[in-house]
């Protein structure tokens, strides 16, 4: 296996950044990697149904690409979407309970883990088919443009689809048609236990764009600012007619695949290395190292979370469960 080390690259100043915006960034950060932290821990303890594929490490990419895209903009979910979902702006305590099965969440309790999203926040619900994602969010870019829309399509997807049939399709037709879509790849190296190395020769990902005549680049995924800068600019393509960008945000699957994963086949040094560009110990770092922000300043945004998600795990564990009169409803479009 070619191992693939993080190049770290050197934080740019954040003196351009209005401290809110950052704030807002490193919150949600938080909000994500505690949220799934508490969820590992109700599977755990056998509280919470279902199954479920975590995101830690991958949060800057998630945050970065939303702070990015308007509310009216939007993505697709992924089975590995919680983080996703929060960073669109979809609440906690909606997504906790569609994970408990509940009917106040997102999808009323019908979908749980693999299928979390909410389209009025321009989440639309997971698609846990790897690369089925991507010409369904080619379609939502071309209702867009057709519609006279400036609205973006920012289409999410792991490194496992750029392998797929779907995912060739759909940047072919995004470039002949100039949509306003931006493909955004996840890459975090593994599909389930297959090293990206393993099933494709290219170094990066985003050399494949130059194939459609699409733009690719590839950034450091564990650093929200390079993600936002990144999707920022090809949103700003997209929304002057240009078409679509591809994205390879350079990430890691801190975990295994899913919770009964123990991911033994990873090479350790590669963890090692991983494990060392937390995106959330260097973002707080980073700020850190910024005069317009302090220790305590942090730790009571922190605290925010910490009460935000035990307001969402009671909401979640006291609301109702679907009635059985309802399982029909929302099964056809209208
Ligand atoms: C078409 C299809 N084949 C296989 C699976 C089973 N499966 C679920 S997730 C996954 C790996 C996906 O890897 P990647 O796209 O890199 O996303 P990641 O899990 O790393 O976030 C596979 C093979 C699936 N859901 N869909």
């Amino acid at each position: 296996m070619n191992i693939q080390l993080p190049v770290v690259p050197e934080a740019k100043s954040l003196a351009s950044y209005q401290p809110d915006l950052l704030m807002a960034m490193y919150r949600r950060m938080v909000l994500i990697r505690r949220f799934e932290r508490r969820v590992n821990e109700l599977f755990l303890k056998g509280i919470m149904p279902g199954t479920i594929h975590l995101s830690h490490g991958q949060e800057a990419t998630a945050v970065g690409a939303c702070f990015a895209l308007r509310e009216d903009d939007w993505i697709n979910i992924t089975h590995r979407g919680h983080g996703q979902a929060l960073a669109k702006g979809v609440p906690a305590e909606s997504i906790m309970a569609e994970l408990f099965g509940r009917a106040t969440g997102c999808c009323a309790g019908k979908g749980g883990s693999l299928h979390i999203g909410d389209v009025a926040y321009g989440a639309l619900p997971g698609i846990a088919i790897v690369g089925a994602g991507c010409p369904i969010m080619v379609g939502t870019a071309f209702a867009f443009k057709r519609k006279g829309t400036d609205r973006v399509a920012c289409n999410i997807f792991g490194d496992g689809a750029v392998n797929k049939g779907d995912w060739h399709e759909a940047m072919n037709l995004a470039a002949i048609w100039r949509l306003p879509v931006v493909f955004l790849c996840e890459n975090n190296l593994f599909g389930v236990s297959t090293h990206i190395s393993e099933v494709t020769t290219n170094k990066r990902l985003a050399e494949r764009a130059a194939a459609y005549r699409i733009p690719g680049i590839t950034v450091f995924g564990n650093d929200p600012i390079a993600v936002f800068e990144a999707v920022e600019g090809a949103v700003d393509a997209a929304r002057a007619g240009e078409g679509p960008t591809m994205i390879e945000s350079l990430t890691y699957r801190q975990g295994g695949h899913k919770r009964d994963d123990p991911a033994t086949y990873r090479d350790q040094k590669e963890v090692r290395e991983w494990l060392a560009a937390d995106p959330v110990v260097l973002f707080r770092a980073r700020l850190l190292q910024d005069a317009r922000f302090d220790e305590e300043r942090l730790a009571a945004v922190e605290a925010g979370v910490d009460a935000e998600l035990d307001e969402a795990v009671r909401f979640a564990r006291e609301s109702p469960d679907p009635t059985p009169d309802t399982a029909l409803e929302d099964v056809y479009a209208d």
